[in-house]
């Protein structure tokens, strides 16, 4: 059979990765219940009750055992994570996380977000998970600025790792191109820092 030369129209993009101890920080730019990690993180409200955003696509894509176990949780306070099964999702686990409501920012939302990112990663250990795949929390329907939540969440699994952790990859998973670049800048300001 002859070679073919196959040539792609798409450029490939390379984003900016960290690498810490034996944790790597990536970035995903697409849809979240696409992703085969250990589990997701969903940015739920406190009442597990399911909406738009992230969330609603999380629901749609795994079926209903996970609102099943939504449901006898009963719910979530703003700033903490619980676990439920992925369903027919490729991750295992679905991590529900629970950001704040941007109400300018003197309302204790920086130190909620910083705790569901690191609620999130405590639950990962706990259960002994080597990947975890992060939505952006709070930066859709909750209008946290991304530039803002962006530190927030790369600080947040920064400070983890450094404490010591089983995970081998924690990935940000972004939606858009624009969400994209402000973390990608971000990484790369602490690796050209480093
Ligand atoms: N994969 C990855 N990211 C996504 C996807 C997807 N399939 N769909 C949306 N995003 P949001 P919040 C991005 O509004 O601000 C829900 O109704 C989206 O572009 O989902 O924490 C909950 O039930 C944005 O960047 O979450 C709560 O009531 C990010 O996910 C409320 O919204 C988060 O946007 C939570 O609001």
């Amino acid at each position: 059979m002859a070679n073919r030369v196959v040539r792609s129209s798409q450029t490939l993009a390379s984003w900016t990765m960290i690498t810490l101890n034996h944790t790597t920080l990536e970035l995903h730019q697409g849809d979240i219940t696409r992703l085969a990690v250990d589990a997701i993180v969903n940015a739920a409200n406190s009442g597990l009750r399911g909406g738009g955003g992230v969330d609603g696509a999380i629901h749609r894509a795994g079926g209903p055992a996970i609102m099943a176990e939504c449901r006898r949780l009963g719910g979530c306070p703003t700033g903490q994570a619980v676990v439920t099964t992925g369903g027919n999702l490729p991750a295992r686990y679905v991590i529900h996380a629970v950001g704040p409501v941007w109400q300018g920012g003197g309302r204790g939302e920086p130190d909620l977000l910083r705790s569901a990112y690191a609620n999130s990663l405590s639950r990962a250990e706990e259960l002994g998970l080597t990947s975890v795949a992060f939505s952006s929390l709070s930066t859709g329907v909750y209008g946290y600025p991304i530039e803002l939540a962006c530190r927030i969440a790369v600080d947040a699994a920064i400070d983890h790792v450094q404490r010591g952790t089983a995970l081998q990859r924690i990935v940000f998973c972004l939606f858009s191109a624009g969400d994209l670049a402000v973390y990608d800048q971000y990484l790369h300001n602490i690796t050209r820092n480093a």
